[in-house]
């Protein structure tokens, strides 16, 4: 094992394993990770994941299992629903999607009859893979069908490439969705439920809101609350809610019994109980006050590096940020510069972040003309406003100076520095 892992003595026997994990933990905790959908858990939540639950059948749900020796789990997941319904202010929890994808199915398989018709925003313009993508297996079951975001504005009175509700509601007056669905995978600026919720009931339609970016935010009181006014919300635990990697749903108690069904047997078999002990620890660390300073903080150090960045010559999509992260749009920096490009030569010198296609993106999304990069990583860490400056002109100097070995050897030594001052595990063992 390495010499930098926290992980202890019992990987020792699978010395391959015990190395990889080794160095992914040395690169987590060297490089500055700016993805906008990760995060670093805590070391209970960290200890949960890796604890005997993992060895536990129980299928059903807590007083209904299919299997015996479920008393200890079955306290386990109510623990965790209690905890997840406390901290929305929800009617019904399900801790059981293993993943976000997961449970939009689920919501989908609940609400839904194959064939009905889905309202979901447009994939380059900033929904998800499950909001209806061809590729999906959401698109082949239902019939979706989208809405994006207004055009891009140079008038500061006229807010552009925000989501078009004029937009949402002509497309739900003429296309008469069963449901609607708010919420993004690539959106930097606050989804309130209320106008699709308007929306929704103008058209006799359901609204699920699917928060797996805003979670933590939404936790932490940084974000509008959609629980009361959608009816079912699907979230993931691990990006701004901190927890293990998973997925969860809450929802009104009258759709309490079809999401439970959707989820098991109709999508999932066994429960990932420790995952599930873990989202019962991320739940109660975002219930503390301390959560609520963090999710401030993520927002407002969002704010300080789409400041920055614009200093720096990029330009934001739809101006700036009022959550946890920013989408450059990279052509007006460096026209000929791709957001693979950009994500390549930054990963090799310690910035890690993920290309993303813009709204109306010309080139393809494996090649995009974005980046989209969040903070609520490095907010974790411990960086504040100063140190996403420093980022910000990390980056520029990066993409500008990018077939330059010596500034390049420049910037990797800057982010070591910055990386060494914002251990992400300062109690553990072995980290730096
Ligand atoms: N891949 C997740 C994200 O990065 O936002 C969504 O599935």
């Amino acid at each position: 094992m390495s010499a930098g892992s926290p992980f202890g003595a019992w990987l020792e026997s699978d010395p391959e394993v015990a190395r990889l994990i080794g160095e992914e933990y040395e690169r987590q905790v060297t490089t500055i990770q700016l993805i906008a959908s990760e995060n670093f858990t805590s070391p209970a939540v960290l200890a949960a994941t890796g604890s005997v639950l993992t060895n536990k059948y129980s299928e059903g749900y807590p007083g209904a299992r299919y299997y015996g020796g479920n008393r200890v789990i079955d306290e386990v997941e109510d623990l965790a629903r209690d905890r997840a319904k406390s901290l929305f202010g929800a009617e019904h929890a399900n801790v059981q999607p293993h993943s976000g994808a997961n449970a939009n199915l689920a919501a989908y398989q609940a609400l839904l009859e194959p064939g009905d018709t889905v309202l979901a925003m447009r994939l380059d313009h900033g929904g998800h893979l499950t909001h209806g993508s061809p590729a999906s297996i959401t698109s082949k079951i239902w019939r979706f069908v989208d809405y994006g975001v207004t055009p891009a504005s140079d008038d500061p009175d006229v807010p552009g490439e925000v989501i078009d509700f004029d937009q949402v509601r002509d497309r739900a007056k003429s296309e008469q969705p069963k449901l609607i669905v708010a919420g993004s995978t690539a959106y930097s600026r606050t989804i309130d439920a209320e106008p699709f919720r308007q929306i929704a009931d103008e058209v006799g339609a359901l609204l699920m809101f699917d928060a797996a970016h805003p979670a933590g935010l939404i936790a932490g009181g940084a974000h509008p609350n959609p629980v009361e006014i959608a009816d079912v919300v699907t979230f993931t635990t691990h990006k701004t809610l901190r927890g293990p990697r998973g997925g969860a749903i809450v929802c009104k108690a009258e759709y309490a019994k079809k999401i439970d069904s959707a989820i098991f047997p109709g999508l999932q078999g066994g429960p990932l109980e420790h995952v599930i002990a873990a989202k019962a620890i991320a739940f109660e660390e975002a219930a503390r006050p301390e959560f609520r300073a963090y999710a401030a903080s993520v927002v407002a150090n969002a704010k300080a590096f789409a400041t920055a960045l614009q200093v720096e010559g990029f330009r934001l999509v739809s101006g700036g940020t009022d959550n946890h992260l920013v989408l450059v749009d990279l052509r007006p920096f460096d026209a000929k510069l791709t957001g693979k490009v950009a994500q390549e030569v930054l990963d090799r010198n310690g910035i890690t972040c993920n290309r993303n296609t813009i709204p109306d993106d010309p080139r393809s999304p494996f090649v995009t003309s974005g980046l989209r990069l969040g903070t609520a990583a490095e907010t974790t860490a411990g960086m504040r406003e100063g140190e996403m400056a420093t980022i910000a002109q990390l980056i520029g100097r990066t993409l500008r100076h990018r077939d330059d070995a010596k500034a390049l050897s420049a910037v990797s030594e800057e982010v070591a520095e910055l990386c060494a001052a914002f251990p992400p595990y300062p109690g553990l063992v072995g980290s730096t």
